[in-house]
């Protein structure tokens, strides 16, 4: 089938069959273009547990869909495609965790929400990268392990007073590789762009950047600014909301292009067959997953 026949298809047996497609900011934009609502993770997953449908088809990878039936546990979650990860995720292993809690037994535990489910009922509380700092301002106490990405925790541990932060030494390869070599390649022939980067990326790249801030502050800082030209330090889905928001700005990625084949494994073809054969089903077990929702439900209520 052709890419419209195919969303035509998606878009009609999604409403036959009750079901909400969300669709994750780093998706290909044809996905985006059949979801009903697309987001950031914990967007989405807000979304998926007030959405009126049964079923939930999660365009993202593993740990995302999992969000979603922590929060919405009456609900079926579908993915399109099970083995769509994410390596920054594998970067935190229960075990680790464990072994990290009872060697500082007085610290708490910051999860990022790009962990696994394992991880987040590990948890005391979850943060997003909107609301990282945020969160271990408010954490009682002094002590913080802050897990698992490097990158965002020294981002807001450096001007940050008062804690005592371990930083745990994972990161996200593709935020990794956007260097300040891949941003200076293009602001050399675009010295008028603003550079907007999120804080996945290095130090090197958050301390020389204009504005650092999560997909959706990303999104906004965009469509508020009065700048016309944009360097964007993230992974290139995002551009596609970005257009549609400011289609009048112009927008340009580092160079090489930040791209995540997790995300973009899935595809029509995939969402197609999930939704007309009712697969792939995402469970989490429900002691995990009911400890995960209270370290997520913590974050809400600040
Ligand atoms: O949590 C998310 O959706 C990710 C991966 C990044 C962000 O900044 O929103």
């Amino acid at each position: 089938m052709e890419v419209q026949e195919l969303q035509e298809e998606i878009r009609r047996q999604k409403e036959e069959k009750d079901v909400v497609i969300l669709a994750h900011y780093y998706q290909r934009p044809e996905i985006q273009d059949i979801a009903d609502f697309v987001g950031d993770s914990l967007e989405l997953s807000r979304a998926a547990a007030s959405a009126p449908q049964g079923t939930i088809l999660f365009c993202g990878v593993r740990f995302m869909a999992e969000t979603a039936k922590i929060l919405s546990p009456d609900k079926k979650v579908l993915t399109p495609y099970p083995l769509a990860g994410c390596l920054l995720a594998d970067m935190a292993d229960p075990r680790q965790v464990e072994e990290a809690k009872k060697a500082n037994p007085d610290a708490k535990v910051v999860a990022y929400v790009n962990v696994y489910a394992e991880i987040k009922a590990l948890a005391d509380i979850i943060c997003t990268s909107a609301n990282a700092r945020k969160v271990m301002e408010k954490m009682e106490g002094e002590k913080i392990i802050f897990l698992p990405d490097r990158n965002l925790g020294a981002f807001h541990v450096r001007t940050m007073k008062g804690k005592g932060v371990t930083l745990w030494n994972g990161y996200c390869p593709i935020h990794q590789g956007i260097t300040p070599q891949s941003i200076e390649r293009v602001k050399a022939q675009h010295p008028q762009a603003l550079v907007i980067v999120h804080p996945e990326c290095p130090p090197e790249v958050t301390e020389k950047a204009d504005f650092v801030g999560s997909t959706s502050q990303l999104l906004r800082f965009v469509e508020k600014s009065d700048a016309i030209s944009f360097i964007v330090g993230t992974e290139e889905g995002i551009l596609h909301q970005m257009k549609k928001t400011a289609p009048d700005k112009e927008f340009l990625l580092p160079d090489p292009v930040p791209y995540c084949d997790q995300m973009k494994m899935i595809t029509l073809d995939r969402v197609h067959k999930a939704l007309e054969e009712g697969i792939y089903v995402v469970d989490v077990e429900e002691t995990v997953r009911a400890k995960a929702e209270q370290a997520i439900r913590r974050m809400l209520e600040l």
